[in-house]
């Protein structure tokens, strides 16, 4: 009796430790789980991750001597100090939690459900009015509970390790902890249990290690693709609640008569959902403005950094630029015209000086892409930009959120740096830019183009008048002249609607006779500089599409 006492305390000290161990485990990994859930649902719904969330609440509801005192002694950190600070009370009371309910489960869900609790009354206290703010708490909440369901269902039972006369308490009591747990199995099966035994505790410790490990890279997955998902969520937020400073210098409102209003030919302004997209990024890059940087170095007289907020306290202007992209063929539709609203970038160049002899602004985007432009093209007094907004909204990601570059005249793969974050001073001969390096010309103005949309290709028309008309660009010259012909015959001049500046399209229209049967129209412009745009053909490659864009269509 007393033996069987001694030996038992000896055997429960371990079986209480692996308790602890187990438990605190599966308590661990459960938070793990339920955190890396939260922070893929929040990432795909764009809302706060819970963690992020229950720290704006602690922020928005502790007194002012707190933050101030969090901020001088965590500096910019204060909000990663906070949120580790979350996540760390989360973990430690999940690892008490998971003991409790390896004896007890209905405590371990317990706790899950205080948490979404705590939780969602978070979200809810900042998002009044949006409970579906409060989605990714329960969802983590949920995750938390099948994980805790699977951990527990496959945790090794500890085993009474009965005494057995033959063994020598003294050996069993003196051994580690360790390899007194690691000797129990055999204790029970012996080597080589045969298959139709009930499952060993050796062959349970692997599936709980094995629902562990699972546990974790998923919880690690979720919380990986989530940050990254999220990452967005911020910025998005950020744009939405943008308030656009009003420009310094506002432009008079486009003439009324930009718009020729001939149905189906392009608009003067294109709409910016409809504005063409050309670039490498595989995903958008979503930048938060107040983690946006501008960094102007290289061939400077004094590096200089700039912020969003201290970009937009510089005066901003607006400007007519229509852009386009090298790639577009003759005829095609990479070509689009808004109002930007910027900072001129010569005024943020020439505060940190060029250098003579830098020929070139390199710039680069958060994803790494660069773009060379010349020098001169930037400082020459044209509408050269960062620019923060299109036809009076932020820009859309897609198009640079939250700062890109626009130079009239310049093919965008040589100019329209989206998400640009860094501006090097230097020399064409020292460094070339992504598209240069690929086979592309190095300087690449924009080059005097005119497209008919209507009538559209292989259209059928009545015979008699038929009104053609299209838009033609030639940016920093603009233009002059439109001409249209039928079937090779005389050239004759189009009607050309206002344009506010030279950076622009600019609309055109004539009607023109034709008889039953098929058709060819063509189109040529000629810019202010007197050049006509040339008949030859030319690939986009190097440096742009040329030729008379033509349409066949059928009278009947
Ligand atoms: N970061 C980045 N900016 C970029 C590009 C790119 O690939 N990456 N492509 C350029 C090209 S080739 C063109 S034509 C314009 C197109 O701008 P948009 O997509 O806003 O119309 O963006 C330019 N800016
Ligand atoms: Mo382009």
């Amino acid at each position: 009796m007393g033996v069987s006492t001694r030996t038992s305390d000896h055997a429960q000290r371990p079986q209480h430790r692996a308790r602890i161990v187990t438990g605190s485990v599966i308590g661990l990994l459960t938070a793990g789980a339920a955190l890396g859930a939260g922070e893929l649902t929040a990432g795909l719904w764009g809302t706060s991750a819970p963690v992020v969330a229950v720290g704006d609440a602690i922020v928005d509801h502790s007194p002012t001597v707190l933050k101030e005192f969090a901020i001088t002694v965590f500096g910019i950190y204060d909000k990663v100090v906070l949120v580790c600070g979350v996540v760390a009370t989360v973990f430690l009371v999940a690892a008490l939690a998971g003991v409790v309910a390896l004896r007890r489960p209905a405590v371990g869900y317990a706790v899950l459900v205080l948490f979404a609790a705590v939780g969602s009354l978070a979200v809810l206290v900042r998002r009044t009015g949006e409970p579906l703010a409060a989605v990714p708490v329960l969802v983590a909440a949920a995750a938390g509970a099948v994980a805790l369901f699977l951990l527990l269902r496959g945790a090794p039972q500890p085993v009474a390790i009965a005494p057995e006369p033959v063994d020598d308490p003294v050996t069993t009591g003196g051994e580690s902890d360790l390899a007194a747990e690691e000797d129990a199995p055999d204790k029970h099966t012996g080597a080589g249990a045969p298959d139709s035994q009930p499952p060993t505790e050796g062959a349970s410790r692997r599936g709980f290690l094995l629902t562990g490990a699972g546990v974790l890279t998923l919880a690690m997955a979720a919380t990986a693709a989530g940050r990254y998902l999220g990452a967005g969520a911020d910025a998005q937020a950020a744009r939405a609640s943008l308030r656009l400073p009003a420009p310094a210098e506002p432009l008079p409102s486009l003439p009324s008569g930009v718009d020729l209003n001939v149905p189906g030919l392009t608009p003067f302004t294109s709409p910016t959902t409809d504005f063409y997209r050309i670039d490498t990024a595989l995903t958008v890059p979503r930048v938060a403005p107040q983690e946006w940087r501008l960094r102007v170095h290289g061939m400077v007289d004094e590096e200089i950094e700039l912020s969003y907020d201290e970009l937009l306290r510089r005066p901003l202007i607006e400007s007519d630029t229509t852009l386009t992209c090298v790639s577009n063929e003759v005829g095609g539709d990479l070509v689009d015209n808004t109002r930007w609203l910027g900072v001129r970038l010569a005024d943020v160049l020439r505060r940190a000086g060029v250098r003579s002899g830098a020929d070139q602004v390199l710039s680069t985007s958060t994803d790494g892409w660069t773009c060379g432009t010349p020098t001169e093209a930037v400082m020459d007094g044209r509408d050269a930009l960062l620019a923060i907004a299109m036809d009076g909204e932020p820009l859309p990601f897609q198009h640079g959120f939250p700062v890109r570059m626009v130079v009239p005249g310049l093919y965008g793969f040589v100019s329209a740096t989206k998400w640009v974050t860094d501006i090097k001073l230097t020399r064409f001969a020292d460094e070339s830019a992504y598209w240069a390096q690929r086979g592309w010309a190095v300087k690449a103005p924009i080059k005097t183009m005119s497209r008919i949309d209507v009538p559209g290709p292989l259209e059928e028309v009545p015979a008699g008048p038929v009104t053609l008309a299209g838009v033609a660009w030639a940016q920093r010259r603009g233009i002059d002249a439109v001409e249209v012909r039928v079937d090779g015959g005389d050239w004759g001049k189009a009607q050309l609607a206002e344009v506010p500046g030279i950076d622009t399209w600019r609309q055109w229209t004539r009607t023109v006779d034709v008889d039953a049967g098929r058709h060819t129209f063509e189109v040529r412009a000629t810019d202010s500089s007197g050049n006509a745009q040339p008949e030859q053909r030319a690939e986009p490659i190097p440096n742009g599409a040329s030729g008379w864009h033509s349409v066949q269509i059928t009278a009947e």
